[in-house]
């Protein structure tokens, strides 16, 4: 359906003749091969594909079931048009129509910025969405752009920028050769070693390192699973890494432990760290995080003085009001103890696509939100000024939006007020396979395609494998008959909106031209579509391993291939600083560090004595894949971990129901008495509480858990990642029965 002339695609089973489709499974960046079994269109079975050159030891239960999305009862299978409170099936040239005139009038009225989109998580996974998804409000030229990474991975970003000249210059992680892991804020014995880098097994083999004698050292307010397997757990206060990293870099500096050669060679700005770290105290730094000064220092020098070694922040750092700062520092330590770009540390990957080169050519609108006054961070706006960008009066207030792939109602904070403001919108479109929590105001429901259903090349991720690696993500079965990809759909109401197509003059007749041509001879490749774009970029592929990609590497290589050997050497030439050196003190960063540490160590409010912690759960991803029954039997949902003395304190039991509250919301569930969290910290799993509606049947939302998120204020934000205090917010607890 999307490469040009289907005969050439890269091998993909004729579903009613070929019974074993290889793909790789798109729900998280692990990106495991799986093996499909599929008789009639229908996918029998799902197991980890064994001949896969590394990634089957990740393989989990969310890609065994990953079908069971795909065969939903509850699936929109065709456009759904709200007509008062009940949904009717419509046909697409309807909805197309629909939606481009109303937006098209509001454009008219309000200007370009009436028009906003939200796009999340499972959009990144696609090789098309987010491409066209641009291209099309390129043409609009709204700055109402949100997405997922101001509640996910902009910290990330921000330092990359910031210290390397590029937001997605990621470093890799060389788990092989690696002696001593600090890993500050992760859970990769559930999540699967992922953020923005594709480390397929990485945590068995960072265990299996250990075995060998390399040390694991975990930091997080609960006694995970990892912490568990972990040598030494450090249970650092929630929100307060920063303090814990910083206080490591001073003792490293102090004690001239850090990697000369590197530092002198490969940085700037080496005297301005000096300077912030000269005037810190350890003493208060190891109060504010809670970790003994002992421990700090001893940790200190192990991680200088080991052979391979890197610490690795994820979101358990980013999702606070200091992540930022927190993220900077770790990427800091693995600077100045000289583990970038050497074994057992972080490289750079380029990979067979420069996405780097390509993410400099993309022009970033220059747009503040109009009652913040915030500018984007990443291409794109925080979460946190959704709901007052819907709800406030005056030119520029956006009166349509589009969700993609989202669910921000539960994923983002404050989820009661964005859904209010939802329900204000004069137009809201919901692009999903289901519809939940988030699109429950929607005027339109588009089907789109599952990733068993679609070709997908993810070529702009390929400098985030930990080995240069490519795999031609096959699709496995064909979509229901009116189920759309995303691309068609954006495509679609640029020609129908008559605005250019990535800005490009003369694009849309181009694109007219190619689908009467596709028409016209019968073959649908020759429309222009995302095939288009695979082809070009293999052709215009990096030189990996001595030579460029050929589309053959795709379709003779089913289990995908790899293209050479991991290298070093590579990541002082992707350096996007002018100079080709690190920044290793960015003004922004270090002003924010010395504002923290200016500040008076952060204490509860009074009322709500505790934080509220978050967890994965294993067998869903974020708030989907919640309500499949062959991943949560029995659908208990999820439930607030409480220490047994915090919980004595409170009379409260196991089992008990409380109620949790903040400023911001409330919400009801069952108590479990657990001594791995902190004292003074709850632990509930984000991404429950989302409804699952059924605008077909018509039956009864189904319901599964509570949302956490309703209890976080969506402000203050972090002032650089623009990141809210998703998992440090402060709350009470009270027994149900005892009110
Ligand atoms: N408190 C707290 N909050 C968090 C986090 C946390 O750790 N703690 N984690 C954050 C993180 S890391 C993330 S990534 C975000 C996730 O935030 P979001 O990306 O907004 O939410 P998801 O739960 O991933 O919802 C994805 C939606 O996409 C749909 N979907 C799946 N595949 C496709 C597809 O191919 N096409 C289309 N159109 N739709 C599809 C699903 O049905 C679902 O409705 O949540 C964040 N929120
Ligand atoms: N099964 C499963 N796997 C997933 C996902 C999923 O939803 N389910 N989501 C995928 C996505 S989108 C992402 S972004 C990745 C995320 O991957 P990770 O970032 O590894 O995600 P988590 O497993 O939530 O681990 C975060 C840890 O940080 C801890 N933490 C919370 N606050 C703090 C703090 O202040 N300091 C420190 N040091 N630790 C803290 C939490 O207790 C938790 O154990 O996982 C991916 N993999
Ligand atoms: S969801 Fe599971 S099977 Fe799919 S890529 Fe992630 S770890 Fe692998
Ligand atoms: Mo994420």
């Amino acid at each position: 359906m999307t490469a040009p002339g289907a005969s050439d695609a890269p091998a993909r089973a004729d579903a009613t003749h070929t019974d074993t489709v290889f793909t790789f499974c798109r729900i998280c960046l692990a990106s495991c091969g799986v093996e499909v079994a599929v008789a009639d269109n229908r996918v029998r079975k799902i197991s980890a594909d064994k001949q896969h050159p590394h990634s089957w030891r990740d393989f989990c239960a969310k890609g065994r079931n990953a079908h069971q999305l795909v065969e939903h009862p509850r699936r929109i299978r065709t456009p759904m048009k709200r007509v008062g409170n009940r949904y009717v099936a419509a046909g697409w040239d309807e909805a197309i129509a629909d939606i481009a005139a109303r937006m098209t009038a509001l454009i008219a009225s309000d200007g370009p910025d009436a028009v906003g989109v939200y796009y999340g998580n499972p959009a990144g996974f696609s090789s098309s969405n987010l491409i066209f998804l641009n291209g099309w409000l390129d043409g609009i030229g709204t700055g109402s752009r949100y997405a997922v990474g101001s509640v996910d991975q902009n910290a990330l970003h921000v330092v990359a920028e910031a210290m390397y000249g590029s937001a997605l210059m990621v470093p890799v992680s060389d788990i092989d050769n690696c002696d001593y892991f600090l890993l500050v804020g992760t859970n990769p014995a559930v999540s699967a070693w992922n953020w923005v880098e594709t480390a397929p097994g990485g945590w068995r083999r960072a265990l299996d390192r250990q075995r060998d004698g390399a040390r694991i050292v975990v930091v997080d307010p609960v006694r995970t699973e990892s912490a568990d397997a972990a040598d030494t757990h450090l249970a650092v206060r929630p929100g307060q890494d920063w303090a814990l990293l910083l206080a490591m870099v001073k003792v490293i500096l102090d004690e001239r432990r850090e990697h000369r050669q590197d530092c002198m060679q490969r940085v700037t700005g080496m005297a301005a760290l000096r300077e912030l770290v000269d005037g810190v105290d350890v003493d208060d730094l190891a109060a504010r995080c809670d970790v003994p000064r002992a421990l700090i220092e001893q940790t200190a020098r192990e991680f200088a003085a080991a052979r391979g070694a890197m610490v690795v922040t994820r979101t358990g750092v980013s999702l606070h009001l200091a992540g930022t700062v927190g993220e900077w520092l770790g990427h800091v330590l693995n600077v100045i103890t000289g583990r970038m770009d050497r074994p057992g540390g972080r490289r750079f990957e380029p990979g067979y696509l420069d996405a780097l080169r390509l993410a400099g050519l993309a022009k970033t609108p220059d747009h503040r939100n109009r009652v913040s006054g915030r500018p984007m961070v990443a291409g794109a706006h925080t979460l946190s000024d959704l709901p007052a960008e819907i709800t406030t009066p005056g030119r520029g207030r956006i009166r349509a939006m589009v969700i993609d792939a989202g669910n921000p109602v539960v994923s983002g904070p404050n989820g009661a007020a964005l859904d209010d403001a939802l329900g204000q919108l004069d137009l809201l479109v919901a692009i999903d396979l289901v519809q939940r929590e988030s699109h429950r105001h929607a005027h339109w429901l588009l089907p789109a395609v599952h990733w068993l259903e679609r070709d997908d090349l993810l070529a702009l991720t390929s400098n985030m494998h930990d080995e240069p690696f490519v795999q031609y993500g096959a699709k496995v079965v064909d979509p229901p008959a009116d189920a759309r990809p995303e691309w068609r759909i954006f495509v679609d109401l640029a020609l129908a909106m008559k605005t250019p197509l990535f800005g490009a003059r003369g694009l849309n007749g181009f694109i007219r031209a190619t689908r009467a041509l596709a028409r016209r001879t019968g073959r649908p490749g020759l429309e222009f579509g995302p095939g288009w774009l695979d082809r070009i970029i293999v052709a215009a592929s990096r030189k990996v391993g001595g030579r460029r990609l050929r589309w053959r590497d795709l379709t003779e290589n089913p289990h995908g291939k790899v293209l050479g050997p991991r290298e070093f050497g590579h990541f002082r030439a992707a350096l996007r600083t002018e100079d080709k050196l690190i920044r290793i003190a960015p003004a922004e960063l270090v002003a924010r560090a010395r504002q923290l540490l200016a500040d008076p160590a952060p204490r509860p409010p009074a009322g709500f004595p505790f934080q509220l912690g978050n967890r994965r759960n294993r067998h869903s991803m974020n708030s989907y894949l919640n309500e499949l029954p062959g991943l949560h039997p029995g659908g208990r949902g999820n439930r607030v971990l409480i220490h047994p003395d915090d919980a004595a304190e409170l009379g409260i039991a196991d089992g008990d129901r409380v109620r949790v509250f903040s400023a911001v919301g409330e919400v009801e569930l069952d108590a479990e008495l657990s001594d791995r969290p902190r004292r003074g910290l709850l632990v509930m799993d984000h991404g429950w509480g989302s409804r699952v509606f059924d605008p077909r049947g018509g039956g009864a939302p189904q319901s599964f858990g509570v949302n956490r998120n309703l209890l976080i204020d969506g402000n203050p934000v972090d002032p650089l990642s623009q990141t809210p205090a998703l998992s440090s917010g402060y709350v009470g607890v009270r027994r149900c029965a005892a009110e």
